[in-house]
């Protein structure tokens, strides 16, 4: 393979949640209007800038993190991430009317109807009505080791803030306690699987692979998800493409961030799949498995598709390294499950696979469900974030292309003949008006059999109830065009 050029990332530039994500075991997200521009620019630049996570410290406190388990010691330092974006209504406020226009899907929004019919997302009345408000202009992310030093830190900076702004919400997301520690409500590892950054990630193997972070993490140019670098070339995977377009020169080193809430029905879920598992005849935890497309380990069906290997499920070196192409007949994984809807590596064509990653960088938040929980009493779920530079041809086209169209993965036959139609991400998925959604192949006819099954979903167990689309500039944008 040609000798290509690593691009030179500027880490003190780029907001730390973007690339590495800040150090979370709780994240506060304080939504808010600017109430007053010129005292808020004033602040922002005096105050808030210089205390802005950038991406150098969450590499250093990353590896801080890294030496310390390495050591066997379980405590890292007691470290406060902050960092800062804005909506179109946002950058208005900072810019005036006859500022530049962004991506054509952050200018709509995500509370937009035409974003929500195409998203199949719930109407706006669903919505959580704290969270729904005529304008939010921008999101602080304050985050750190436990929820009472976070709000500490939170209300010291409203308090700095002042009238400068009106919160319009604030929502604490916290890590699971104890072994559930990094799993999400439904109880799978989360976090498992994100795209390698040229420039950034280092190879395993940097003389045989220099294109491959971890075992099966393939390392992306990162134009994919920071302006100002050079993109992903739409026909070769590995070739530099064009840097994606910007509105204005102020958006180098900026990203978009996507927040949706996430309400998750965890008994009704449980509930869900005891029941059909029964009906069909196998082990509930299989039958979740193949939803996800992953054991609760975080183990790839591809690699155990019968039996959880948890060894291999918190094995960074084996947790990834699987395609989908050699199991061209759904047996070990349906086409359905969340992570081969979401990233359907090798069942598409390279190229084309890597044209829509984002970068995760949620938290779950609620609390645990109570043993006397069958139906959900308190509200819990995923407060998703990710981060790209085209919110259309990434998140969007993953959510509307993949996961609510029950026709991806297309062209796939039926051992016998026939064309198949996958069905619906059973997770995240959403049909149009909240409709009933299917799933194919629930059962597995692994290592061979030819019964055909179909999981009937009557309801969603993740339901969206607060979104937005922001903007996360740089620091220099930050401290001097947009205050
Ligand atoms: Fe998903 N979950 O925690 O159960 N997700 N996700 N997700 N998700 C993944 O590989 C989950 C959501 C992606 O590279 C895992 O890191 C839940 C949205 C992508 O192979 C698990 C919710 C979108 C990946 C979950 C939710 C995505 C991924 C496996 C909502 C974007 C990486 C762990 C409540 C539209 C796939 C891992 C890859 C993985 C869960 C939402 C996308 C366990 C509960 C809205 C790209």
């Amino acid at each position: 393979m040609a000798q290509q050029i690593t691009p030179q990332l500027d880490l003190d530039e780029i907001q730390g949640d973007v690339l590495i994500g800040m150090q979370k075991k709780a994240e506060l997200f304080i939504f808010f209007k600017i109430a007053d521009a010129a005292r808020f620019k004033a602040l922002t630049r005096e105050y808030v800038v210089g205390r802005v996570t950038n991406t150098r410290t969450a590499q250093q406190r990353d590896r801080e993190v890294y030496e310390s388990r390495r050591q066997g010691a379980a405590k890292t330092g007691a470290w406060l991430g902050l960092n800062l974006g804005f909506t179109k209504d946002g950058l208005t406020r900072l810019l005036g009317p006859s500022r530049p226009r962004l991506d054509p899907a952050f200018e709509r929004g995500a509370d937009h109807p035409d974003t929500i019919a195409a998203l199949h997302d719930p109407p706006l009345s669903k919505w959580a009505p704290e969270s729904r408000s005529d304008r939010i202009d921008g999101v602080l992310l304050v985050a750190g080791p436990d929820p009472s030093f976070v709000s500490y830190h939170g209300s010291a900076l409203r308090e700095r803030c002042g009238t400068t702004i009106k919160i319009v919400h604030s929502e604490m997301g916290k890590v699971r306690p104890g072994a559930q520690g990094g799993h999400e409500h439904f109880g799978f590892l989360d976090g498992i699987s994100q795209p390698g950054i040229r420039g950034l990630t280092r190879p395993l193997k940097p003389i045989y692979q220099p294109t491959q972070g971890l075992p099966g993490q393939d390392l992306l140019w990162p134009g994919e998800f920071v302006f100002g670098y050079p993109g992903q070339h739409p026909e070769d995977p590995h070739k530099e493409g064009p840097a994606p377009e910007m509105a204005a020169p102020w958006m180098r080193n900026g990203s978009y961030m996507v927040f949706r809430r996430l309400e998750q029905k965890v008994p009704e879920f449980r509930g869900f799949v005891r029941e059909q598992a029964s009906r069909l005849g196998m082990d509930p935890e299989l039958l979740a498995a193949r939803m996800f497309g992953r054991w609760k380990s975080g183990a790839p069906l591809e690699c155990a598709p019968l039996y959880d290997k948890p060894s291999q499920g918190g094995d960074e070196t084996l947790n990834n390294d699987f395609k989908f192409g050699d199991d061209a007949d759904q047996r070990k994984c349906p086409y359905a499950a969340h992570i081969r809807k979401v990233y359907p590596r090798d069942d598409v064509a390279p190229a084309e696979a890597q044209q829509h990653r984002i970068i995760r960088a949620g938290i779950p938040f609620g609390p645990e469900v109570a043993p006397d929980e069958t139906a959900t009493k308190h509200k819990r779920g995923l407060m998703f974030v990710c981060y790209q530079t085209s919110i259309e041809r990434q998140f969007e086209y993953i959510q509307k292309q993949h996961a609510n169209n029950p026709d991806f993965a297309s062209g796939k036959e039926r051992p016998g003949g026939g064309l198949v139609s996958p069905g619906y991400d059973p997770i995240i998925g959403q049909a149009a008006g909240n409709g009933a959604r299917e799933m194919d192949e629930a059962f597995p006819n692994y290592p061979g059999g030819n019964r055909r099954t179909t999981l009937e979903m009557p309801s969603q167990f993740v339901k969206l109830t607060a979104a937005a689309y922001f903007f996360m500039p740089s620091l220099s944008a930050l401290r001097t065009v947009l205050t």
